[in-house]
């Protein structure tokens, strides 16, 4: 039976098809003309949920967050033009931190390029540097050549984005008028759909979808120290990784961004206080691990790295992709699934380390935590906004830790605790944009009660998103901690040059969060005092709506306290 069509969206339609056939379950929709057959296919597809975002840069990292949290691709739709552009920090967070997003731009033909036709730019391979698979589509034509072209780059995009080389990939789409449903450009035979339908079924059913893990015959005879920087870790990896340390007493240095902190039952070795412990100089007297075996990303603590590197242990960088997270450029990668080579290591046969080192890193520990009680529990300050949010928010509860100051007092301050925190970041990059949206894209997907703690002017950078915690209803928590400019350059040594210093590295705004808040529709809070903030936090999962505290503090004030807090911790165990 012949049937009529408009070709870009039979075209389109048939990608939506092989898209809903590989489990997408999200998509982010920017508006525009020429994507029409996109949007027009996707958002019509109940398998699919699509969310309508304005402003590109927004929906890039609303994407990323959602895949962050479902781990699990997240389509982007954009109109061509500057619009493509937009994207680009959220694709660079994703390409830095491996997260699968299908990114799909209109185009107009390739024949109008270069010829000053409207909105009109060069989007081949546009974002190269940090792109997993890029791929031109050739214009929608419905015969079966094309359409297997058109399928083969979708499943060469996802199978790239989802495992081969996870992270975003990009498919440029050119398109022709008419875009719309009713504009009829072709009759074509039904057994077309039938093909197309099939062709999909194949390709999907191919034998290409596992990756099989190599032995990784390292050769050690002991394991000293493990360390854990930030990265996504299941319930087999915290279980094999106890069985692991607990039968060689290897203690576990976890960066607070690896989320391993808040899992204290599973993991009896855990040392959280260890920026204290390498701040001292005299540590190597006490401790010097001879093999590190390291999983995750980098870690926040660069004092660690740099005694890892003093101590001229043999460092093990263990991932699934093989990613070269180590500065040092010395360490011997290893691409594997971390959780077979945790297995590797409990079957062979390893010298078991003395208790005696476990037993004096775990009383360092302990002794940490009660100077660090007594110098940060009595105030408002910055880091006491951290400890009290983690002792007080539900178990299970999601924490989006913004970039600058936040991300790296999490990381110094936060204790070990034994209910279950979610801790969700953007460390590929560490740029101070997007926060809000990736975060929002986090409670969005996960459903689950999401606390963001920012900075002001990251939440400033991002004010565009606070349209999507009122247009999607997101009862997002945002911690917003108001030093008035960024005061993670107080610790730099610049900060003594004072007038410069002030005009071009802290930049306060000065701005009315309050109004801001309301004029988007959201409830707003300024916290006055400590004892106002842990009530506001403890009824805080009570409200089903978006909720800003704001916290002013003073970074000085704060930074005094951490200094004499490291002070303090240079006296214990002389
Ligand atoms: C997109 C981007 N621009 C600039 C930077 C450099 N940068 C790092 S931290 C920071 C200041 C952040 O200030 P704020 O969010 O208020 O946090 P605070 O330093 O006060 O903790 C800047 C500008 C960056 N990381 N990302």
């Amino acid at each position: 039976m012949k049937i009529k069509v408009n070709r870009n969206i039979l075209w389109a339609t048939l990608f939506t098809d092989f898209l809903v056939k590989t489990g997408v379950k999200h998509a982010c929709i920017s508006p525009g003309s020429r994507s029409t057959p996109l949007t027009f296919a996707i958002a019509s597809e109940k398998k699919i949920k699509s969310f309508p975002v304005v402003d590109e840069r927004t929906s890039g990292f609303l994407a990323l967050g959602i895949a962050k949290a479902t781990n699990s691709p997240v389509v982007i739709v954009t109109t061509s033009g500057t619009a493509t552009a937009e994207l680009y920090p959220a694709i660079i967070e994703a390409y830095q931190s491996r997260v699968p997003l299908i990114i799909c731009t209109a185009d107009r033909p390739a024949y109008l390029r270069n010829t000053g036709s409207n909105q009109t730019i060069n989007q081949n391979n546009i974002y190269k540097n940090h792109i997993r698979l890029f791929a031109e589509l050739p214009l929608p034509f419905p015969d079966k050549i094309n359409l297997k072209i058109l399928l083969t780059s979708a499943y060469e995009a996802i199978i790239t984005s989802i495992l081969l080389n996870k992270g975003p990939v990009h498919l440029n789409f050119q398109f022709e008028k008419p875009f719309e449903p009713d504009s009829i450009t072709d009759t074509v035979d039904e057994s077309l759909l039938e093909f197309a339908d099939s062709f999909s079924e194949s390709l999907l059913s191919g034998k290409t979808l596992t990756i099989v893990n190599r032995k990784s015959e390292i050769k050690v005879r002991s394991i000293d120290l493990i360390t854990i920087g930030a990265g996504l870790f299941n319930k087999r990896f915290i279980q094999l990784l106890s069985k692991l340390s607990a039968k060689l007493n290897i203690p576990i240095f976890a960066d607070a961004n690896s989320g391993l902190r808040f899992s204290r039952k599973e993991i009896p070795n855990l040392i959280s206080n260890y920026e204290a412990l390498v701040r001292r100089k005299d540590l190597k007297k006490f401790f010097l691990p001879g093999t590190v075996i390291h999983f995750g990303r980098n870690l926040t603590s660069q004092n660690l790295e740099d005694f890892i590197v003093q101590t001229k242990a043999k460092r093990i960088v263990v991932n699934e992709h093989g990613d070269r997270f180590d500065s040092t450029k010395k360490a011997k990668i290893i691409k594997s699934q971390p959780e077979s080579f945790i297995e590797e290591l409990i079957n062979k046969k390893l010298e078991k380390s003395s208790s005696d080192i476990l037993n004096y890193l775990r009383d360092f520990n302990n002794k940490v935590e009660s100077v660090k009680d007594k110098i940060f529990e009595n105030s408002l300050n910055e880091v006491n906004v951290i400890l009290q949010l983690l002792e007080l928010i539900p178990e299970d509860s999601n924490l989006f830790i913004g970039n600058s100051l936040p991300v790296r007092d999490l990381d110094f301050y936060a204790p070990i605790h034994n209910k279950k925190i979610n801790v969700f970041q953007n460390r590929g990059t560490s740029g101070i944009d997007g926060i809000i949206s990736t975060a929002i894209g986090v409670a969005l997907a996960s459903g689950k009660l999401t606390y963001l703690v920012i900075g002001d002017l990251s939440f400033y950078y991002d004010l565009n998103a606070l349209l999507l915690a009122k247009q999607f209803a997101i009862p997002i928590k945002i911690i917003l901690i108001n030093n008035n400019g960024g005061r993670i350059f107080n610790y730099l040594p610049i900060s003594k040059q004072k007038e410069i210093f002030q005009k071009y590295f802290v930049t306060p705004i000065s701005i009315d969060f309050k109004k801001i808040s309301e004029s988007f529709g959201l409830s707003y809070e300024l916290i006055k005092s400590l004892n106002e903030y842990k009530k506001l936090i403890v009824n805080s999962n009570k409200s089903n709506s978006c909720l800003i505290l704001e916290v002013r503090t003073d970074s000085l004030f704060t930074k005094s306290l951490k200094e004499k807090f490291w002070n303090a911790t240079k006296k214990i165990l002389k």
